[in-house]
């Protein structure tokens, strides 16, 4: 038997490696997720990004995080993408011309779509913060962006609340980050799609058919997002055909509102507010998505109130909250069969033991670094510090064998989609310290 030849030979390496990636990504204010998959800046990836750069460059990494809200909506919204000026038009579709963002009152002058991302935000720049504060205190960093925190949580837990329940609601299925979920197929059955000659799909120029969402599927998310686009992009349960309250998205939000209570004490502000808002989307987390028996958190289709019993991985990702009442019965089901925390690496973003597992297909088996370093930082918040560190180093050895891959087969290890895809680069960065 030949061993295998690492891609990447240990930490130093890797670390330059990590850091060659984002200097190559960065375009004058951000960085692009992958330079010609994703060229130009997306909202969850700025936030990873962010937790990576701080160790490189405080300042380019608060800068990361500055140009996202920059271009942030009157109504608090963060667009999920923000594009990049001087990028051909037809490089990535759906582009400025299919979101009309300009046209759109309350929308900034740059170019942006009208969804929203996961809430990543307060907790990068929170941690973004604290890797340097006097150079963070010299840029004015907090002060500019707590408000606009404030008014993205207020957008989310306000607007987004479309049933009342306290939760957000995400309205399109790449809202939720991880686009192809086999969570989302029962409610985007439901949906039209419109015909596959009405959209030209861009993403297949640069990565493998078989590893990406099909046809109708798109269908269905172009669909979603005119409709959206349509209404001026206005909230309401009865104007969403998609709508979803997801764990992921609530845990990151009740995370982040812990987050803002640490940059209010440093303000000088009262902290309190924040607490009793992380307190409240804690409770009816736990008390509307947890499923006891299943010993997982599932998302509820906001239209039907039923919840969507699939294992993702974003059911486990509520672990990042503080004080969860149900941890262990998290990390007990990290270790079970359907996620085999001690073997399976990155994290599997979908059941291993479902019938309809596959190990390559984008959100539909494949382990990703950016949730498996979410649940790292739960394990360690948690008192997890030995699974931590073990999937920590495991991490760390998979990126080593397969470069700055998008997704992994997280049982082989064998990398897809984009190579030098920076949220991979950043967070092995933050891995390693
Ligand atoms: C797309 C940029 C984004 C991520 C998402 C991921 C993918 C974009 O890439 O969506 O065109 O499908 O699903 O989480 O932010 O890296």
């Amino acid at each position: 038997c030949v061993a295998r030849r690492p891609l990447l030979e240990p930490a130093d390496a890797l670390d330059r490696a990590a850091r060659r990636v984002l200097a190559t990504n960065w375009r004058r204010h951000a960085t692009v997720p992958a330079a010609r998959l994703y060229p130009h800046q997306w909202s969850w990836d700025s936030a990873f990004i962010a937790i990576g750069l701080r160790h490189l460059s405080p300042a380019r990494a608060q800068r990361e995080l500055e140009s996202l809200f920059g271009a942030q909506w009157r109504d608090g919204r963060v667009p999920h993408i923000v594009f990049e000026p001087h990028v051909p038009a037809d490089a990535y579709f759906p582009g400025p011309s299919f979101w009309r963002s300009t046209a759109t009152p309350g929308a900034p002058a740059v170019a942006t779509s009208g969804i929203v991302q996961p809430p990543a935000h307060a907790l990068a720049v929170w941690l973004t913060y604290r890797a340097d504060p006097a150079t963070a205190r010299a840029r004015g960093f907090l002060p500019r962006l707590y408000p606009r925190l404030i008014a993205w949580h207020r957008y989310l837990t306000t607007r987004r609340d479309l049933t009342g329940s306290g939760l957000m609601s995400v309205v399109h299925p790449w809202e939720s980050g991880m686009d192809n979920s086999p969570a989302w197929d029962a409610p985007l059955s439901r949906v039209t799609p419109v015909p596959p000659g009405e959209f030209t799909r861009r993403d297949l120029d640069h990565a493998a058919a078989a590893e990406r969402p099909t046809d109708a599927d798109y269908g269905r998310y172009v669909r979603l997002a005119r409709d959206y686009r349509d209404a001026g992009y206005a909230d309401s349960l009865r104007g969403h055909g998609f709508a979803v309250e997801d764990p992921l998205c609530n845990a990151l939000l009740a995370a982040g509102e812990h987050a803002l209570a640490s940059m209010a004490t440093e303000l000088g502000r009262d902290p309190q507010p924040h607490r009793a808002a992380a307190a409240r989307l804690t409770d009816a987390l736990t008390a509307t998505l947890y499923d006891p028996a299943a010993g997982i958190f599932f998302p509820r289709d906001a239209h039907t109130g039923g919840h969507i019993r699939s294992y993702s991985v974003g059911g486990l990702m509520p672990l990042i909250v503080p004080g969860l009442p149900v941890a262990a019965e998290l990390v007990e089901t990290a270790l079970g069969d359907r996620f085999r925390l001690r073997e399976a690496c990155p994290v599997p973003s979908y059941d291993l033991s479902a019938g309809d597992h596959d190990p390559s297909l984008y959100w539909r088996g494949p382990g990703w670094v950016n949730t498996s370093w979410l649940l790292w930082h739960g394990l360690r918040l948690h008192g997890e510090a030995s699974l931590a560190d073990d999937l920590r180093q495991r991490l760390l050895g998979r990126v080593r064998d397969a470069g700055f891959r998008e997704y992994l087969d997280p049982m082989t290890g064998t990398g897809h989609g984009a190579d030098e895809f920076s949220w991979t680069a950043a967070l092995v960065l933050d891995l390693i310290r």
